[in-house]
């Protein structure tokens, strides 16, 4: 790192960097070194172990893009699981959803809760009556969500990934026993969503990923978008038990969410991959 700014350092010295004002937080939790900036130019920033994972102007470029196309894709999505994404803003564009009545948030990390709370404008509402139990739609979960998805009985429409990356403690969560497991808890149709790393950075994690969940999904799709604060394009991956089509979304939900970065209508532009990556998946 330089002064006054902070720098996520990926493979092969590519830098991702944004000039910073302070360090308004740190701290080591059980699990984890979090961090929290306020930067010049996007707002606070909110790290973990050395990564980034979001500034406040412009996590929604994730947020919508990990939630809203498998939403709108399965027809009646009315439970929603998500495992990580203790920031909030991943369960924040769930509710958007009308259908959902209920979704459940499994976090292994409760000091990310709680930083995400006190210092960040992602979902401080949401997180403080998920806290106080007084979401009617949504419960907080604190615990593994690996142990979550293999001892649970629940079945869900939707299950959605938002983790850290596919190298390290969330290794886990890229297995193919954790694909089985999340196979197992989907109700028929069933839809799965994973962040799987930058395209370029971490083409290999995303390979692995993409083959493991090819022996246990009915479908694979992989998907990129640019996400900001992140090593762009960034991938994504879906995996479909039963009769989904991922090309397709349902335009007239999507008329009803307020969206920004993702645009339902050109749903098909998800799709774009270095013509390199596509002949290696
Ligand atoms: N999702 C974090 C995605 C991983 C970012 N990786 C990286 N910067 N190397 C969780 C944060 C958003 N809810």
């Amino acid at each position: 790192a330089e002064d006054n700014a902070f720098i996520e350092w990926y493979p092969r010295g590519y830098g991702v960097g944004f000039k910073v004002k302070r360090r308004l937080f740190e701290t080591q939790t059980q699990y984890q070194r979090l961090e929290i900036y306020e930067t010049e130019g996007f707002g606070k920033l909110l790290v973990l172990d050395g990564t980034v994972q979001l500034v406040e102007a412009g996590e929604e470029s994730y947020h919508e893009t990990l939630v809203h196309p498998v939403l709108l894709a399965h027809p009646n999505p009315r439970k929603v699981l998500v495992i990580g994404g203790g920031d909030g803003g991943t369960l924040r564009e769930v509710l958007k959803h009308g259908e959902v009545e209920r979704a459940v948030m499994v976090e292994i990390d409760e000091g990310v809760v709680e930083a995400s709370y006190l210092y960040l404008d992602v979902a401080k509402d949401l997180l403080e009556r998920l806290i106080k139990k007084e979401e009617p739609r949504a419960e907080l979960i604190i615990g593994d969500g690996v142990k979550y998805l293999h001892e649970s009985e629940e079945k869900f429409d939707a299950i959605i990934v938002d983790s850290t990356d596919p190298v390290g403690p969330a290794k886990l969560l890229f297995s193919e026993g954790f694909y089985r497991d999340a196979y197992e808890r989907l109700n028929d149709p069933g839809i799965y969503i994973t962040q799987a790393g930058s395209v370029y950075l971490f083409t290999n994690e995303l390979l692995d990923a993409y083959r493991a969940m090819k022996k246990t999904f009915d479908r694979v799709y992989y998907f990129s978008f640019p996400v900001i604060g992140y090593a762009s394009p960034w991938s994504f991956l879906v995996g479909v038990k039963g009769d989904i089509d991922f090309r397709k979304v349902d335009l007239e939900r999507a008329k009803g969410l307020k969206l920004y970065y993702y645009d339902p209508e050109r749903h098909e532009t998800l799709f774009q991959m270095p013509r390199y990556v596509r002949e290696l998946l």
